[in-house]
């Protein structure tokens, strides 16, 4: 794995937008289907009153917001849900919930109870629960989980402009416990929340040191939500979140980048452009954990007029046979 510094990072940013989409799908190709887009759907398993303080998410019980919390749903809910999104294509079902941790106890046993059901149903099962011990991390894989997620969000330096109650190494620390358990890691951040370039392009350094390289990054555009310190954020320049995602794609080849929260705000030629540039995932079904995503058949019909077909592989192994 290259070691990349901040001026080679930013060299590559700052090409001529041309250049720097030719040099994304250049890595793109060699290692995935530049057709094929993952599909994957979000279920927030538990719903609002978590202890942390991100300053962007309805989630947390230090804002008010209208979020309707809701507790930790059943097993047999979830999976009712799970099935559905089988049906509409999803190769991947991603369970959140608005913990600060994972506690062991009956909480816990029953979303590896939910796990283990979701994977029985043929799904890649995704899990995002915040902080996570190594063993707690071996019993999440042996429910049949695969993938963890746990975001960076955003450079070392802005990090605590965002977030007070847990630390940047904190989250280093989850990730690794998640990869020693042989779970694949997903982790990306958040662009829009006052950040510079160079803090973005920090968080993608950030990304791609992690040895190995996370399995997904999803790249999310700050969702404005009333209530969070973050509701009047400025929108995002479009082709700077283009430039980050072929940033990424140059910088992490092999891993799945996912265009996440934000697409609402997002125009048919913008999504387009972010698959031109190498984002190869995204998320399907109108809600993502508490905000709107775009219809599904929306977003189907996106897909058939750019020629994108769903991919069906499982990602790891797709990139392993090309390359
Ligand atoms: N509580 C767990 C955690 O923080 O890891 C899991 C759920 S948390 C909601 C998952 C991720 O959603 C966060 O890390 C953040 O990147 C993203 N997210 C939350 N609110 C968002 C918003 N308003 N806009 C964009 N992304 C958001
Ligand atoms: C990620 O990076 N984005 C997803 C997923 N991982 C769990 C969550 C987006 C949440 C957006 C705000 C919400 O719907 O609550
Ligand atoms: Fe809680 Fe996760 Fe939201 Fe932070 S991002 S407030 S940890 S649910």
């Amino acid at each position: 794995m290259q070691a990349y510094d901040l001026k080679t990072i930013r060299e590559i940013y700052e090409l001529p937008l041309p250049e720097l989409f030719f040099r994304a799908q250049q890595v793109q190709r060699q290692h995935h289907d530049p057709a094929a887009v993952q599909l994957c759907t979000l279920q927030s398993i538990k719903t609002g009153r978590c202890p942390e303080d991100c300053k962007y998410c309805p989630q947390s019980s230090h804002y008010n917001t209208d979020l309707q919390p809701e507790p930790l749903m059943n097993v047999e809910a979830v999976l009712a849900n799970a099935r559905a999104a089988r049906e509409g294509g999803a190769a991947r079902f991603c369970m959140g919930a608005a913990w600060r941790e994972v506690r062991d106890g009956a909480q816990f046993d029953s979303v590896l109870a939910t796990v283990k059901g979701v994977s029985e149903l043929g799904l890649e099962v995704c899990c995002t629960l915040g902080m996570l011990s190594g063993p707690q991390a071996s019993r999440l894989k042996e429910a049949g989980c695969t993938v963890y997620n746990h975001n960076l969000d955003t450079s070392r330096e802005f990090y605590p402009e965002i977030i007070t109650t847990r630390t940047y190494d904190e989250r280093l620390t989850t990730l690794a416990n998640v990869r020693q358990a042989g779970l694949q890691v997903c982790s990306g951040g958040i662009l829009g929340m006052g950040e510079t370039v160079d803090d973005r392009l920090k968080l993608l350094r950030e990304l791609a040191t992690l040895d190995p390289q996370p399995d997904s990054v999803p790249i999310n555009a700050l969702v404005p939500v009333p209530g969070t310190p973050l509701a009047e954020k400025a929108s995002l320049d479009p082709f700077e979140f283009v430039r980050i995602i072929a940033t990424a794609r140059i910088l992490m080849p092999r891993s799945m980048v996912r265009l996440s929260a934000g697409r609402t705000e997002m125009s048919d030629e913008l999504q387009a452009l972010c698959f031109l540039a190498g984002a190869n995932s995204i998320f399907l079904g109108e809600k993502l954990l508490t905000t709107p995503n775009p219809e599904r058949s929306d977003d189907m019909r996106l897909l058939n007029r750019l020629g994108l077909h769903p991919l069906t592989t499982a990602p790891v192994e797709a990139a392993h046979a090309a390359g």
